[in-house]
């Protein structure tokens, strides 16, 4: 299977200005002479401009290149044509190209093909399958220096760590007999310690990433008609919620996601909470009170004008835990010793905000982002990590907690050393050295057809 020569669209089978097809394996340069009818004097890596004829017929006039093994994205010989963008010229190459034997590639194969021959390792084929898909530039971002490898170095510096430390045990081994203490058993310990804390901060930083590339849950939450559903609109630049005078008009949750500061959030507009007039904003409320329990950030609303009202209070009791924006919203109605008054006796940070005339947009974005950067320090060294990177890590922290009480209950080295190679072998499976076929097959089923 990992020898024939495949090929398959790299663009969307719609109309566009162009259209890239790709050809990976030993064929590749049979074919490009077999589709442009002379043999092809092809220069590696130099664009080429012909036409592709079937019998006789023009089919397209395309630029092509070619990339000879190993030099290529999959490591083998490979060929990129760039036609013209129309998806029934697409299909007539790629009938072309079957009919000399060259196969349909499946999902993420080609970077498959690379990942077999060395280019990559898992770590940075699972990033660039992050590359396509981001929804922030934090993403793409992290998912590009993924790609450049930090992630396969930050573990290949704690397997180097593990492998000395399991030489210096496995020395312990040859010298049991003669009871010389290699390594003396505070030292084992401490060096256990050492590797448990580079495993630990190396997960976290990977939770971190995959709680960030998911989107972090924002609830704007509030009494009715306080201008939480303008709000969101207004952030979003679309009227997406419906806003009217009339309270209780939000009943469902509505999620949506959005860009701030480089950063993917789910902004949830919530029902009014207050007494409720029908059932059915009662339902309403009570999601929006389950909204508050679960969501890590909080947006309250206030409304400027009228003063602070018993819902009010009861909200910000609530939220008292959560890490929270306080927006006095209507401040373009409100007189300012209102706004003052309501300030004084809300007694914590507010931004002041009008979501008719805006003000204060630019404020909200950032005390958005700032919340998010508060509470995930290491934003900007987290890696995108997935489940099954975390589970790995999880696995691997285990191996490392056992290995340090092995040492604390002063078993034979053997065990100490056996122990230590299932760590290596969790944290090979990350990078792809021993990983089994089924999970590779899963891992690259997700990526597009092309890629
Ligand atoms: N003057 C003014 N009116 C606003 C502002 N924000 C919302 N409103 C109005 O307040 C009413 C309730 O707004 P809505 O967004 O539906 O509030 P929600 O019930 O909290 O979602 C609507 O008539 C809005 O036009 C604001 O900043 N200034
Ligand atoms: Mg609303």
């Amino acid at each position: 299977m990992l020898n024939d020569t495949i090929c398959a669209p790299s663009t969307p089978p719609v109309h566009s200005s162009i259209a890239v097809i790709r050809i990976s394996g030993a064929d590749t340069l049979r074919a490009l002479n077999s589709i442009f009818h002379s043999r092809v004097d092809i220069k590696p890596r130099y664009a080429l401009y012909r036409s592709i004829i079937h019998e006789g017929d023009p089919v397209d006039d395309v630029i092509v290149i070619f990339y000879r093994s190993p030099r290529s994205y999959t490591g083998e010989d490979m060929a990129e044509i760039f036609c013209h963008g129309n998806p029934m010229i697409v299909q007539k190459i790629m009938i072309l190209l079957h009919g000399l034997g060259i196969r349909m590639a499946q999902p993420g194969e080609f970077t498959r093909r690379a990942f077999m021959n060395g280019k990559l390792d898992l770590t940075e084929a699972e990033a660039i399958n992050h590359i396509v898909r981001a929804r922030s530039e934090w993403e793409i971002q992290t998912s590009l220096k993924q790609m450049h490898g930090s992630l396969k170095q930050a573990i290949h510096r704690i397997r180097t760590r593990v492998i000395e430390f399991r030489a210096d045990i496995e020395a312990g081994i040859d010298f049991s007999e003669e009871e010389i203490d290699v390594l003396p058993q505070e030292q084992a310990l401490q060096a256990a310690g050492d590797i448990h804390e580079l495993i630990a901060d190396l997960l976290a930083r990977c939770r971190t990433g995959g709680q960030l590339s998911q989107g972090i849950d924002v609830a704007i939450v509030g009494r009715p008609n306080v201008g939480k559903s303008s709000i969101l609109n207004l952030l979003l630049n679309q009227e997406r919620a419906i806003v009217s005078s009339i309270p209780g008009t939000t009943r469902d949750i509505i999620r949506e996601p959005f860009q701030v500061n480089g950063m993917h959030v789910n902004l949830n507009d919530t029902a009014g909470i207050d007494t409720p007039g029908d059932e059915i904003e009662s339902i309403g409320i009570s999601l929006s009170l389950q909204k508050i329990e679960s969501s890590p950030f909080i947006i309250l609303v206030l409304d400027a004008t009228g003063g602070l009202r018993a819902a009010d209070l009861s909200i910000l009791d609530k939220i008292r835990n959560k890490k929270k924006i306080i927006l006095i919203n209507k401040v373009d109605i409100a007189a300012p010793d209102e706004i003052d008054r309501l300030r004084g006796e809300i007694r914590e940070k507010t931004t002041l905000f009008s979501a008719k005339t805006g003000e204060g947009l630019n404020d909200l974005k950032d005390a958005i982002s700032k919340l998010i950067k508060n509470e995930f320090i290491e934003i900007d060294n987290s890696f995108i990590a997935n489940v099954r990177i975390v589970d790995l890590l999880e696995q691997s922290v285990r191996n490392i907690a056992a290995v340090g009480e092995l040492i604390a209950r002063q078993e034979p080295n053997e065990i100490i050393a056996f122990e230590l190679q299932s760590l290596l072998d969790s944290l090979s499976e990350i990078t792809g050295e021993i990983t089994p076929e089924d999970i590779l097959d899963s891992i690259f089923s997700r990526f597009c057809i092309g890629k």
